[in-house]
């Protein structure tokens, strides 16, 4: 019999502290404790049913048939939690402006695991379900949950999992993509953490300066200093890039746009407005303000970007299923 339909949603997520670097590959355990805000106008929307009469998984994504291979692998986790044979239909939607190229693996494994798991009867409380989303990809065990979210690293696959801090923000806070470039990326995230942990001969400062900044950055959040968000998220963007530098191949995603971007920002709260900048794993640049400041800083960026490459995002809610 064909299991029900479920239809999930969740959301991606911008981290201030960064994950960028595992300590177990296979079990996707990360060497550090990272700090995220979940966005609420990105996200990926995933239907899942299991169906006895496919021979093998199905994948979909904006109506175009993927390979299923890294799918199928994670499907294979909810089978086993589930002592299931069944191959599943899997249709994702990404609802991040096609330009944008910031559509992640953050809001699809979120969203993969609350659908996939449902649908097999599975009712998982939100750390098993952190816990799974984290085994497709890091950094979707944060889009589990709305707002600010910690991914506490622990060390097994039981104690690795992403917990609450701030669900619901009584905070204005607003984060512009300016889109750079929307291409895929050069060095996919995977290989590029893999080749600074192995390589980085600043390797082990970055794990001490990312704990360092994970205290200091939740006393902000808990203090509602905004200054002080920002500079943290800055600088421990910019200790993540600096590993990339310092790897053997060296490598970066870093382009003339993006550090045009990082001057821009720069040069506006030279002038008493407040903004900060953060950048992943490819050279779009996301700027942090608050929503006081916000149409002044899109204002002021407008004249060197489009309003295509510009969009604004406010926190978002958790993983939910829709219908
Ligand atoms: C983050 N990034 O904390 C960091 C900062 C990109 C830069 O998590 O290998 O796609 O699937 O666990 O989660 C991107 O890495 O990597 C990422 P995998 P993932 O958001």
């Amino acid at each position: 019999m064909k299991t029900p339909k479920v239809t999930a949603r969740a959301h991606t997520n911008i981290a201030l502290v960064k994950y960028w670097g595992k300590a177990d590959e296979e079990l996707i355990i990360p060497q550090n404790n990272s700090l995220s805000l979940t966005l609420d106008h990105f996200y990926t929307d995933t239907t899942v049913q299991f169906d006895p009469t496919l021979t093998a998984d199905q994948f979909t994504l904006n109506g175009q048939a993927q390979k299923t291979t890294k799918i199928t692998k994670f499907l294979d986790i909810i089978r086993q939690m589930a002592a299931s044979q069944l191959f599943a239909r899997v249709e994702s939607t990404n609802h991040v402006p096609t330009m944008a190229g910031l559509a992640s693996s953050a809001s699809a494994y979120a969203a993969l695991a609350l659908a996939g798991s449902k649908a097999l009867g599975l009712d998982l409380n939100s750390k098993d379900l952190s816990r799974l989303a984290r085994r497709g990809s890091g950094s979707a065990c944060r889009s589990i949950y709305g707002g600010f979210v910690e991914w506490q690293k622990g060390d097994s696959d039981q104690t690795s999992y992403a917990v609450p801090l701030v669900e619901n923000l009584d905070w204005d806070l607003k984060m512009i993509a300016i889109v750079v470039n929307d291409k895929q990326k050069k060095i996919a995230s995977r290989a590029g953490m893999q080749t600074v942990v192995h390589t980085s001969p600043y390797y082990s400062a970055w794990v001490k300066r990312s704990k360092e900044d994970l205290l200091a950055l939740k006393q902000a959040i808990a203090e509602k200093d905004f200054t002080q968000l920002g500079k943290i998220a800055e600088g421990n963007a910019m200790c993540m890039h600096a590993l990339n530098l310092s790897a053997t191949p060296h490598f970066n995603y870093f382009e003339a746009e993006s550090l045009k971007a990082m001057q821009l920002v720069e040069q506006l709260r030279d002038q008493g407005l407040e903004c900060y900048y953060t950048m992943d794993a490819g050279p779009n640049v996301k700027v942090i303000c608050q929503g006081k400041d916000l149409k002044a800083i899109v204002d002021s960026l407008s004249q060197e970007f489009s309003n295509e490459q510009l969009l604004v995002a406010s926190a978002g809610p958790g993983a939910e299923i829709l219908e």
